[in-house]
Parts: structure tokens; sequence; C-alpha cells
């Protein structure tokens, strides 16, 4: 029998040992061993984890995410796990008068075993369990989990309804509901200790929590209150060291304890306080405050946390059209662009820090502000809302429920309650965080989706009265309670069906897409704040290859069928293409085309949605990521290629953005600002035909505040020009835009060659790109593993441009250069 033994780091931090008698912490992640309870072989395990990744690890079973293996696969679900290490735990933690095992997340129905004593029993993949294991505990210990799968829990709450909820069994089971299932995501329903396992020891005091809250800032000062939850067996008097970046700021002696049962917050001055911003419009900065408690010298317990000092707010007041849904921050009126995120993984534990750090850098790089955590997925790993302090990303943060009905039983609403206040607090000190939203779509889906027909109105009123427990009671006092962010009851606020969408709240636009409406319905239904509008396209060639296990890009195989999950999907985006592309033949070049015309179409809406700032004051496309290589709305896929979107959204994302209109013959240039200073600056339009030839030119002296202009008006019929053969160049201060006057299949492009030189450098490649023709959307694509600084661009003709090509491959001898014009005969 292995046993893992902890190697007490002996915390030097505060110098000689007689000093402190701090609490101790261990992971138990080492030495799992795992079987279904059917076997009778055991297997290694890792924790955190989950049961996929160690069936796969062991390699008793296939990829899930190769082929068809999905499907092969439901037994897993189908089977109950059980987990076991054994561990050690040496003198001085046994003697310590408190031990506890802490479960930072067990997914989902378990069974803890230590000692073959049962200590706990669990229901919630979203709550964090601790158990007192004093008394159990020895110098050689087993720790036993058993997962029991999660029909055997559905049936029986399904069983003491009268009748069938909307959407399935999932809504009796807390946990990632995508897990079973979405329109973007695999079938994969785990089980295991998804997040960490520690046993925790102390003697007489330990730090629960810090909770650092602004109380009035100026330029001059900040007031804080630290609100402080400890365990606490002393009686005297403790002192608190508050440390600001590192500086003893204060020491306060407090006349009692501050204890679990009597808390008086401490308090804090910071001189000259420097404000957090979204990346967009300053500098997301944080301090670092760190707590340290004493009982006279003897150091007792630490705590450190970081802290923005901004203010957040939602403003949904009345006006005269209907209400404003927007942002507030430091007081400023801020424009949010970005995407919604879903889980990066459908094996969690395969999510590592770099993954974080690469995506939201990918979300910085794109101009982005806000991030909607999706309620289909999880409550974020901590480092996620740390990155996002960091980086300046605001995120809008769902409760995990998303299109469905729930039930209203009070076991069901206590564990909600439960996990509403742990997520709450867990999260609260994030400078990011802007909002919490109650759910994904299940106002919209009871109002608009058929889910009411055939029900008697008893039972309509009292699963409506379910849902107002949890999201118009339950949950917005938990956010009340326990924070000082804004509550949204659900995104949207009005489905689709209902014209006040338009005029007040958040809004979700699936005509596009689902309905099959043209893009330019975006450009005529601008809502206050739009919180989803998306569209599919087919992934990079690196993942298409990855999904066939094959070097040919096929789309047509059964293996990557299963990876589209939309039933209609592949239709849709062919319907939509023959509209404004070319329809390749070819699948590389189908699957480029693909991408065009999902950046094409969202871009359209994010152009729209900014144009009509005020009125509308967000913009958050559907979606951001994947959690397995799909065929779906991201506009990065899931090895981390940027598709076209991505490229072309960072575009129309930027702070100082050129957006034109064409309306019958009127071409107008708005000029749309998202920082606070005015910008003076000659706006320069240049008509240019594909071999450069300049038809037209103007320019206009420009002052531009915050906010949106309508800078320039033009009857293009004065200009007597041929639409298909030319391109608007228009400049404005730093920013640059290209504009054509037909659909991108209608372009009449000259096939000629594009000239390159490519140069290594430290990082990679300098590619350098000319022509002789207005080259479309011209694709760099190769097989080496490495990023474009620009990619699906049009090059002006005669223009130069150089491509900074970020890879740690040697050559670049494949490198392909594909455009539209080699595609439109
Ligand atoms: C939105 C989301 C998801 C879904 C997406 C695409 O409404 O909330 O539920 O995946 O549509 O259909």
């Amino acid at each position: 029998m292995k046993y893992s033994v902890f190697i007490i780091f002996i915390i030097t931090l505060f110098g000689c040992d007689s000093n402190h008698d701090t609490p101790v912490t261990f992971e138990l992640n080492s030495d799992w061993e795992f079987k279904s309870t059917k076997d009778s072989i055991w297997n290694s395990a890792t924790v955190p984890g989950n049961v996929y990744t160690d069936l796969l690890n062991n390699k008793l079973i296939e990829d899930p995410f190769i082929g068809n293996n999905e499907n092969k696969l439901q037994w897993i679900s189908e089977s109950d796990w059980e987990y076991k290490t054994n561990f050690l735990v040496d003198k001085a933690t046994l003697n310590k008068k408190h031990i506890e095992l802490n479960f930072k997340g067990l997914d989902t129905y378990a069974s803890v075993f230590l000692n073959d004593s049962l200590i706990l029993k669990t229901d919630n993949a979203f709550k964090e369990f601790v158990v007192d294991v004093k008394s159990i505990l020895k110098p050689k210990n087993e720790l036993q989990i058993v997962f029991q799968r999660t029909t055997i829990s559905e049936e029986k709450e399904k069983a003491k309804l009268s009748y069938q909820l909307p959407e399935g069994n999932r809504i009796f089971t807390r946990k990632a509901q995508f897990q079973y299932g979405w329109d973007w995501g695999p079938k994969l329903n785990t089980s295991g200790a998804w997040r960490p396992v520690t046993l925790n020891a102390w003697n007489d005091y330990k730090i629960n929590e810090i909770h650092p809250q602004l109380l009035d800032i100026n330029n001059d000062f900040a007031h804080l209150a630290i609100n402080l939850k400890s365990k606490n067996n002393i009686e005297q008097n403790l002192d608190y060291d508050i440390y600001l970046n590192g500086i003893l700021s204060r020491t306060q002696l407090n006349n009692s304890p501050i204890n679990e049962r009597h808390s008086k917050p401490l308090t804090l001055t910071i001189e000259n306080p420097k404000r957090w911003w979204p990346h967009n419009l300053g500098e997301p900065y944080l301090y670092n405050i760190k707590l340290v408690v004493k009982d006279n010298e003897r150091i007792l317990d630490s705590i450190s946390t970081k802290i923005g000092l901004r203010t957040i707010e939602l403003i949904t007041e009345k006006d005269s059209i209907g209400a404003s849904f927007y942002f507030k921050v430091n007081d400023v009126p801020v424009y949010m662009k970005g995407a919604n995120y879903i889980p990066q993984n459908s094996m969690q534990n395969k999510v590592t820090d770099s993954h974080y750090e690469n995506l939201l850098n990918n979300v910085v790089d794109a101009n982005m502000n806000m991030l909607r955590v999706w309620g289909g997925g999880i409550y974020e790993n901590d480092i996620f809302y740390d990155l996002c302090d960091e980086k300046g990303i605001l995120v809008w943060q769902d409760f995990m429920f998303a299109c469905a009905m729930y039930p209203g039983d009070d076991e069901f609403l206590k564990n909600v309650q439960e996990e509403a206040i742990q997520n709450v607090k867990r999260i609260r000190n994030h400078a990011s965080i802007a909002l919490w939203c109650g759910n994904n779509e299940n106002s919209e889906g009871w109002h608009r989706w058929g889910w009411q027909s055939n029900r008697s109105n008893k039972e309509k009123d009292e699963i409506w009265h379910n849902y107002l427990k949890i999201f118009d009671s339950i949950l917005p006092e938990t956010v009340g309670k326990y924070s000082n962010t804004n509550y949204w009851e659900s995104s949207p606020l009005y489905g689709r069906g209902n014209p006040k969408y338009k005029t007040e709240g958040d809004a979700h636009d699936w005509w596009i897409w689902h309905d099959g409406y043209q893009f330019e319905h975006l450009e005529n239904n601008v809502p206050r704040f739009m919180s989803e509008f998306g569209f599919q396209s087919f992934p990079s060639y690196e993942t298409i290859r990855y999904i066939n296990q094959n070097d040919t890009i096929d789309i047509a195989s059964e293996g990557f069928k299963n990876h589209q999950k939309h039933s209609r999907g592949f239709q849709i985006i062919d319907d939509y293409m023959k509209r404004d592309f070319p329809v390749p033949i070819n699948p590389e070049d189908y699957v480029y085309v693909s991408q065009l015309l999902q950046a094409h179409g969202i871009t359209k809406g994010i152009e729209a949605h900014r144009r009509a700032k005020p009125y509308n004051m967000g913009t958050l496309f559907w979606q951001l990521n994947d959690c397995w290589p799909a065929v779906s709305w991201s506009s990065i896929d899931y090895f981390g290629n940027w598709k076209a979107l991505h490229y072309h959204a960072k575009k129309s994302f930027e702070n100082l953005l050129i957006s034109k209109t064409l309306q019958n013959d009127t071409l107008k240039i708005h000029l749309i600002n998202d920082k606070p200073e005015s910008i003076t600056s000659n706006l320069q339009l240049e008509l240019m035909d594909f071999d450069g030839k300049i038809i037209w030119r103007d320019s206009k002296m420009i002052r531009l505040s915050l906010d949106n202009k309508m800078a320039y008006e033009l009857n293009t019929k004065t200009l007597n020009l041929n639409p298909n053969e030319v391109v608007l160049v228009s400049k404005f201060s730093d920013a640059i835009s290209y504009d054509y006057f037909v659909k991108p299949k209608d372009l009449k492009l000259k096939l000629l060659p594009i000239k390159q030189t490519i140069t290594k450098t430290k990082e990679g490649f300098n590619i350098r790109l000319k022509s002789l023709t207005l080259q479309k959307n011209v694709f760099l694509n190769t097989k080496t593993k490495g990023h474009f600084s620009d990619n699906y661009f049009d090059l002006l003709p005669n223009q130069e441009i150089n491509i900074e090509y970020k890879t740690k491959a040697k050559n670049l001898e494949d490198l392909k250069i594909k455009t539209l014009n080699q595609l439109i005969k």
C-alpha cells in the first residue's frame, strides 16, 4: 500500500518557529486510484480531475474529442465510479486542535468515506464542502469517494413531480449543464473530484475570509472597510497588521476579538488612490492587501488579496423610449465590447493556467472589455477572475442555470441558496465583476418557446412561482447581502416576439442564424444592449485534421459531422453563404469562406450596435471559445486558433471606429469614439479601383467627442462609380477602414499573384506582401503552430504590408495564401 507523505514546509516567512502558530494546509492530490464500482482492478487517477481523463490516461478509452468516439463513451456516465487514496499525517498535524477535510468541488453525487466512516454526502458540484475529521484522522488514512451516476437522483426527483419540466433531467442536478450536451458541445457527463481536496489543521485561530469594501473614494482618499471572518478561540485582544503593496499601513488593536459571531470591520485609508479601469480606458491598477493577525508577537494567520478601486453600476432607468441598460465604471458610462464565454474544455482539468492566460490575452488583443460567463457552464476557477482583474476585462457573471425551468422544492432551493452564497462570496473581491445575472434564457424560454402549452393553469403557476423563488428572491437577495454587485434576473430581459426587446434591457438576437434572417436585420433592429447574437463557422484546418485524425480536410466524414451539434447547422451555413459569398466545392475553400461569412455577419452587427451608441451601450457576440474541437459560433477554436471573426472583431472593437452605411445611394461615414477624450483630425476619403487608380477623394476636419458622429454624407450617384470594382479607403486619426459597395460575391476581383518575402525574426517570421491588384481576405496558413499578427485582411493594390508570424517553427516552407480573388469566377 502506498502512502503519500506530507512534506511540511515550515513557513519561514515570519522568521522563527515559536513566533507563529499558523494553520497548515496540505493538498491531497497524489496516489489516487479509481475504478468502476463493478470492477475490481484499480487504476491510477488524477485529483483534481474527472473520470474521462482518468480513463484516457490509462488508455482505457479513446479520445472523446476524436471522430464519433463520444457516442461510444456514453456508458461512462451510466456507471458509478470509486476513487481512493491513502495518506499519512504527521504527529504535529494530528495534534492540532482542529482538523478538516475540504473538498473544493465534487461532481456530483458523492459519498465520502474516511477510514471506512461515511463523513459526507454531496449533491452540488458548484459547492465546497468542509468536514471536521479530528476524531477520525489517524497517522495512516484511507480516503474513498464513490460517485453515483446522476440518473439515479434525477429519476427520483422527477418521480416526485406530476409534470415534466423543460428541458430534460439535467435540471435536477447542480452541475455544469452543458455536460448533458449542447448545440456546440458533446454529451460528456463527468464525475470526479474536479477541484482540489485539502486537509487543513489549526489550533486557536484561522482566517476564513477577507472582504475589503470600498466605502468612498475621491482623488485624495479612498476609505475601505476590511471585513474579516475567522474561527477564533482566543479570548484576549489581537493585533491586525495591514500591508498595502507590501508596506505596513496600520496596526490596529481591537477591543474584542473578531470572530464569526462578532465581526467588526477594520478600516483602511489609501491616499491619492489609483482607480482600476477596464483596459481600453485606462490602467487596471490593483492594490495588494495583506493582513497579518497576531496575538502579541505570535503570528496566528495571514491572508492576501488584490483589490481594484472602482465603482461599477448597471444603470436601468426609464427613458422616453423604454429603459436604459448600461454600465458606469467610476461614474463614466462605458460601452461594452466582447463575447460570451463557455467552459474551455469538457474535461475541466485539462484547462491549464496557460490556457486561461492565452485566451484572456486574446480577449484583450481583440479590444474586448467584457466577457459574459454563460449560465450553462461553471462558476469559473479563481485564476479566471484574477486574470480578468489584472488585464482589465469586465465580467458579466451568470448563475449556472440555462435554457430550462428548475424545481422549487425546499431541498433544491436550499441547495441553490448555499451554492449562491459560496460563489458570490468567492468572487466578490474581484474588480472585474460587473454584474450577476440569474440565468440564461429561462424566462425567454418560458414565455416564447412553447413551454407553457398543454399545461393547466395550476401547473403553470407553480412552475413560474418556482422560477420567481430562485431568480426573483433567493439570488438577488444573496447578491445584495454578500456583495456590492448589481443583479439582473435573466438574459435576455425580453425574448424574440416581444417588441420591447429593442427598447429595454438586454437582448439576444437569434433571428440571425436560428430563424435565417438576413444579417442586415442586425442593422435595423438595434437593442439597448446586445448580450448574444452569433453565427457559426468551421474551425481551423488543424482542428479538422484532429477530429478526423487525417491529413486531408474532410468535412463530410461521419466523425466530423458529429462535431456539428446544431441539427440544421451545415444547412444554415450553406444558405447564408449563397446569399453573400461564392460557395466553393473544395472543402478547404469552403472552410475558409465559412469563416469569412461569420466575420462578415457578426461585424455588421457589432458596427451597427456601436453606431447606435449611446442608445445601445454594449455588444457581446456568441461565442468566444469552444469546449472541444467543433463547428460552432466561436471566434477562437478549441486549439486557440483565431478564426476570421476574431481578427475582424478586433478591428470593429477598436476604441476609434470608422463605420460606413450605404442606403439607396446615400453613403454615410460614422465615427465612433469610446475614449473620453475628444479627437480633432482630418477625415480622408479615397475611392480607388482594384488596380489602385484613385477615382475620387475628399477630406474634412472633424472634431469628435465621446460617442458617435455621422461625419460625412454623400450621394454616390454623383460619383458615377462602378460599384463592383471599387473600394473606399477612409482614414481618421489612427483609424482606417476599407469598405465596398456590393456583396463580396459580386466583387469583380482580379486573379493576380501576391509577391511575398519571408524573413526569419527572433520570434518567428516576417512576411512581406505586395500585389498589383486588390487582394480580398488574404488568408495565410501553414501546418506549423503559431499566430499571425493579422489574417483574412484586404491588401490594397500596390500596398506593401508586413505580417508577423509568431512561432517556434524553424521554417515556413509550407506557407500558403488563399484569397477571395481565387474563388470568384
Ligand atoms: C444562445 C446560448 C446557448 C446556445 C446558443 C446557440 O442562446 O445561450 O444556449 O448555445 O444560443 O444556439
